[in-house]
């Protein structure tokens, strides 16, 4: 692996792995499942339509390309520095929410392709929820690692995320990292069901030690690799996760998206459905860090 950085701390070569592909069990619903279970995520490569992916990449950029953030030509996704967003009359969650819903974007994430494959990695008719989760991470961002549990557990018990890389995500990018056995590390997981997860106030969700540190205690690997356009991971609420650092010399942001998807017959959380979905905390879109202006880390400014 080349090298990978998770907060500010080099991951030493015997802790860091790449996700296990599962893009050759694509058609075998069981052996999908089998794996799901037994590793807590798939790995699935090249699974969504490049140029459909690449479209709602640029739907995404452009949009930031119009207030100031991102460079044209907004396809390289190159951060400015600044931002005017902050004066989009509309206000900053219904600006997200607009982006949020781009006909390209929602093709993707809610078009038949993603639909059909999570139908077969939960073994019966899916259903997406509306609100999805649409990240553009600046040079020095990560995600510290977390359960989902304690955000999707209200309605179904079967929820589960679908990562998906909108363009290249290298390493150096900041991409999807897991901690491989976290679906079976039952202290954390029982900690993180325990959370008041109908609240409507944020959870605390974050595991505590550093995830260097963290592995060398669960004598584990965090995993990752380099996305591609088209390529995804599907992991279940119960198991670990977050990402690596956007290092990009070059000043590439990170586009990604996570949408949930749960079994179409059990009950919906309603802060999640609908034409207006209330989120988390019941503001919408603008809950969400996404919503707001990209900005350099403070130890990069
Ligand atoms: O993309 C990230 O930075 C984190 C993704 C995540 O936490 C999720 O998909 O649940």
């Amino acid at each position: 692996m080349p090298e990978c950085v998770v907060q500010e701390q080099e991951i030493p070569a015997e802790i860091v792995g790449e996700l296990s592909d599962s893009s050759s069990c694509l058609d075998d619903p069981n052996e999908l499942q089998r794996r799901l279970r037994n590793d807590g995520y798939l790995l699935l490569r090249q699974a969504l339509d490049y140029e459909q992916v690449m479209a709602a990449r640029r739907e995404t950029l452009e949009a930031l390309v119009e207030v100031g953030e991102i460079h044209p030509p907004a396809i390289q996704g190159i951060f400015t520095g600044t931002s005017r967003r902050e004066e989009r009359p509309e206000g900053l969650g219904a600006f997200w929410k607009s982006v949020s819903e781009g006909p390209a974007i929602r093709r993707v994430t809610h078009g038949g392709e993603l639909r059909g494959i999570m139908d077969r990695v939960l073994g019966e008719p899916s259903r997406p929820q509306d609100y999805i989760f649409l990240r553009v991470a600046v040079p020095g961002r990560s995600t510290g690692l977390h359960y989902d549990h304690p955000f999707f557990a209200r309605g179904s018990q079967r929820v589960h995320t679908v990562w998906l890389a909108l363009g290249e995500v290298t390493v150096e990018e900041g991409p999807l990292v897991v901690v491989e056995g976290s679906n079976r590390f039952s202290d954390l997981i029982e900690r993180a069901t325990a959370i008041d997860y109908s609240s409507t106030s944020s959870p605390k969700v974050m595991v505590d030690p550093h995830p260097v540190e963290l592995a060398r205690q669960r004598k584990t690997r965090l995993l990752t690799a380099d996305f591609r356009p088209g390529d995804l991971a599907v992991f279940g609420m119960h198991t670990l996760h977050g990402s690596l650092d956007n290092r990009s010399r070059a000043g590439r942001v990170r586009v990604s998206c996570d949408i949930r998807f749960q079994p179409a017959a059990d009950p919906l959380d309603d802060r999640y459905f609908g034409s207006d979905p209330k989120g988390t905390t019941g503001i919408g879109y603008g809950e969400l860090n996404s919503a707001k202006p990209l900005t350099l880390p403070w130890h990069m400014r």
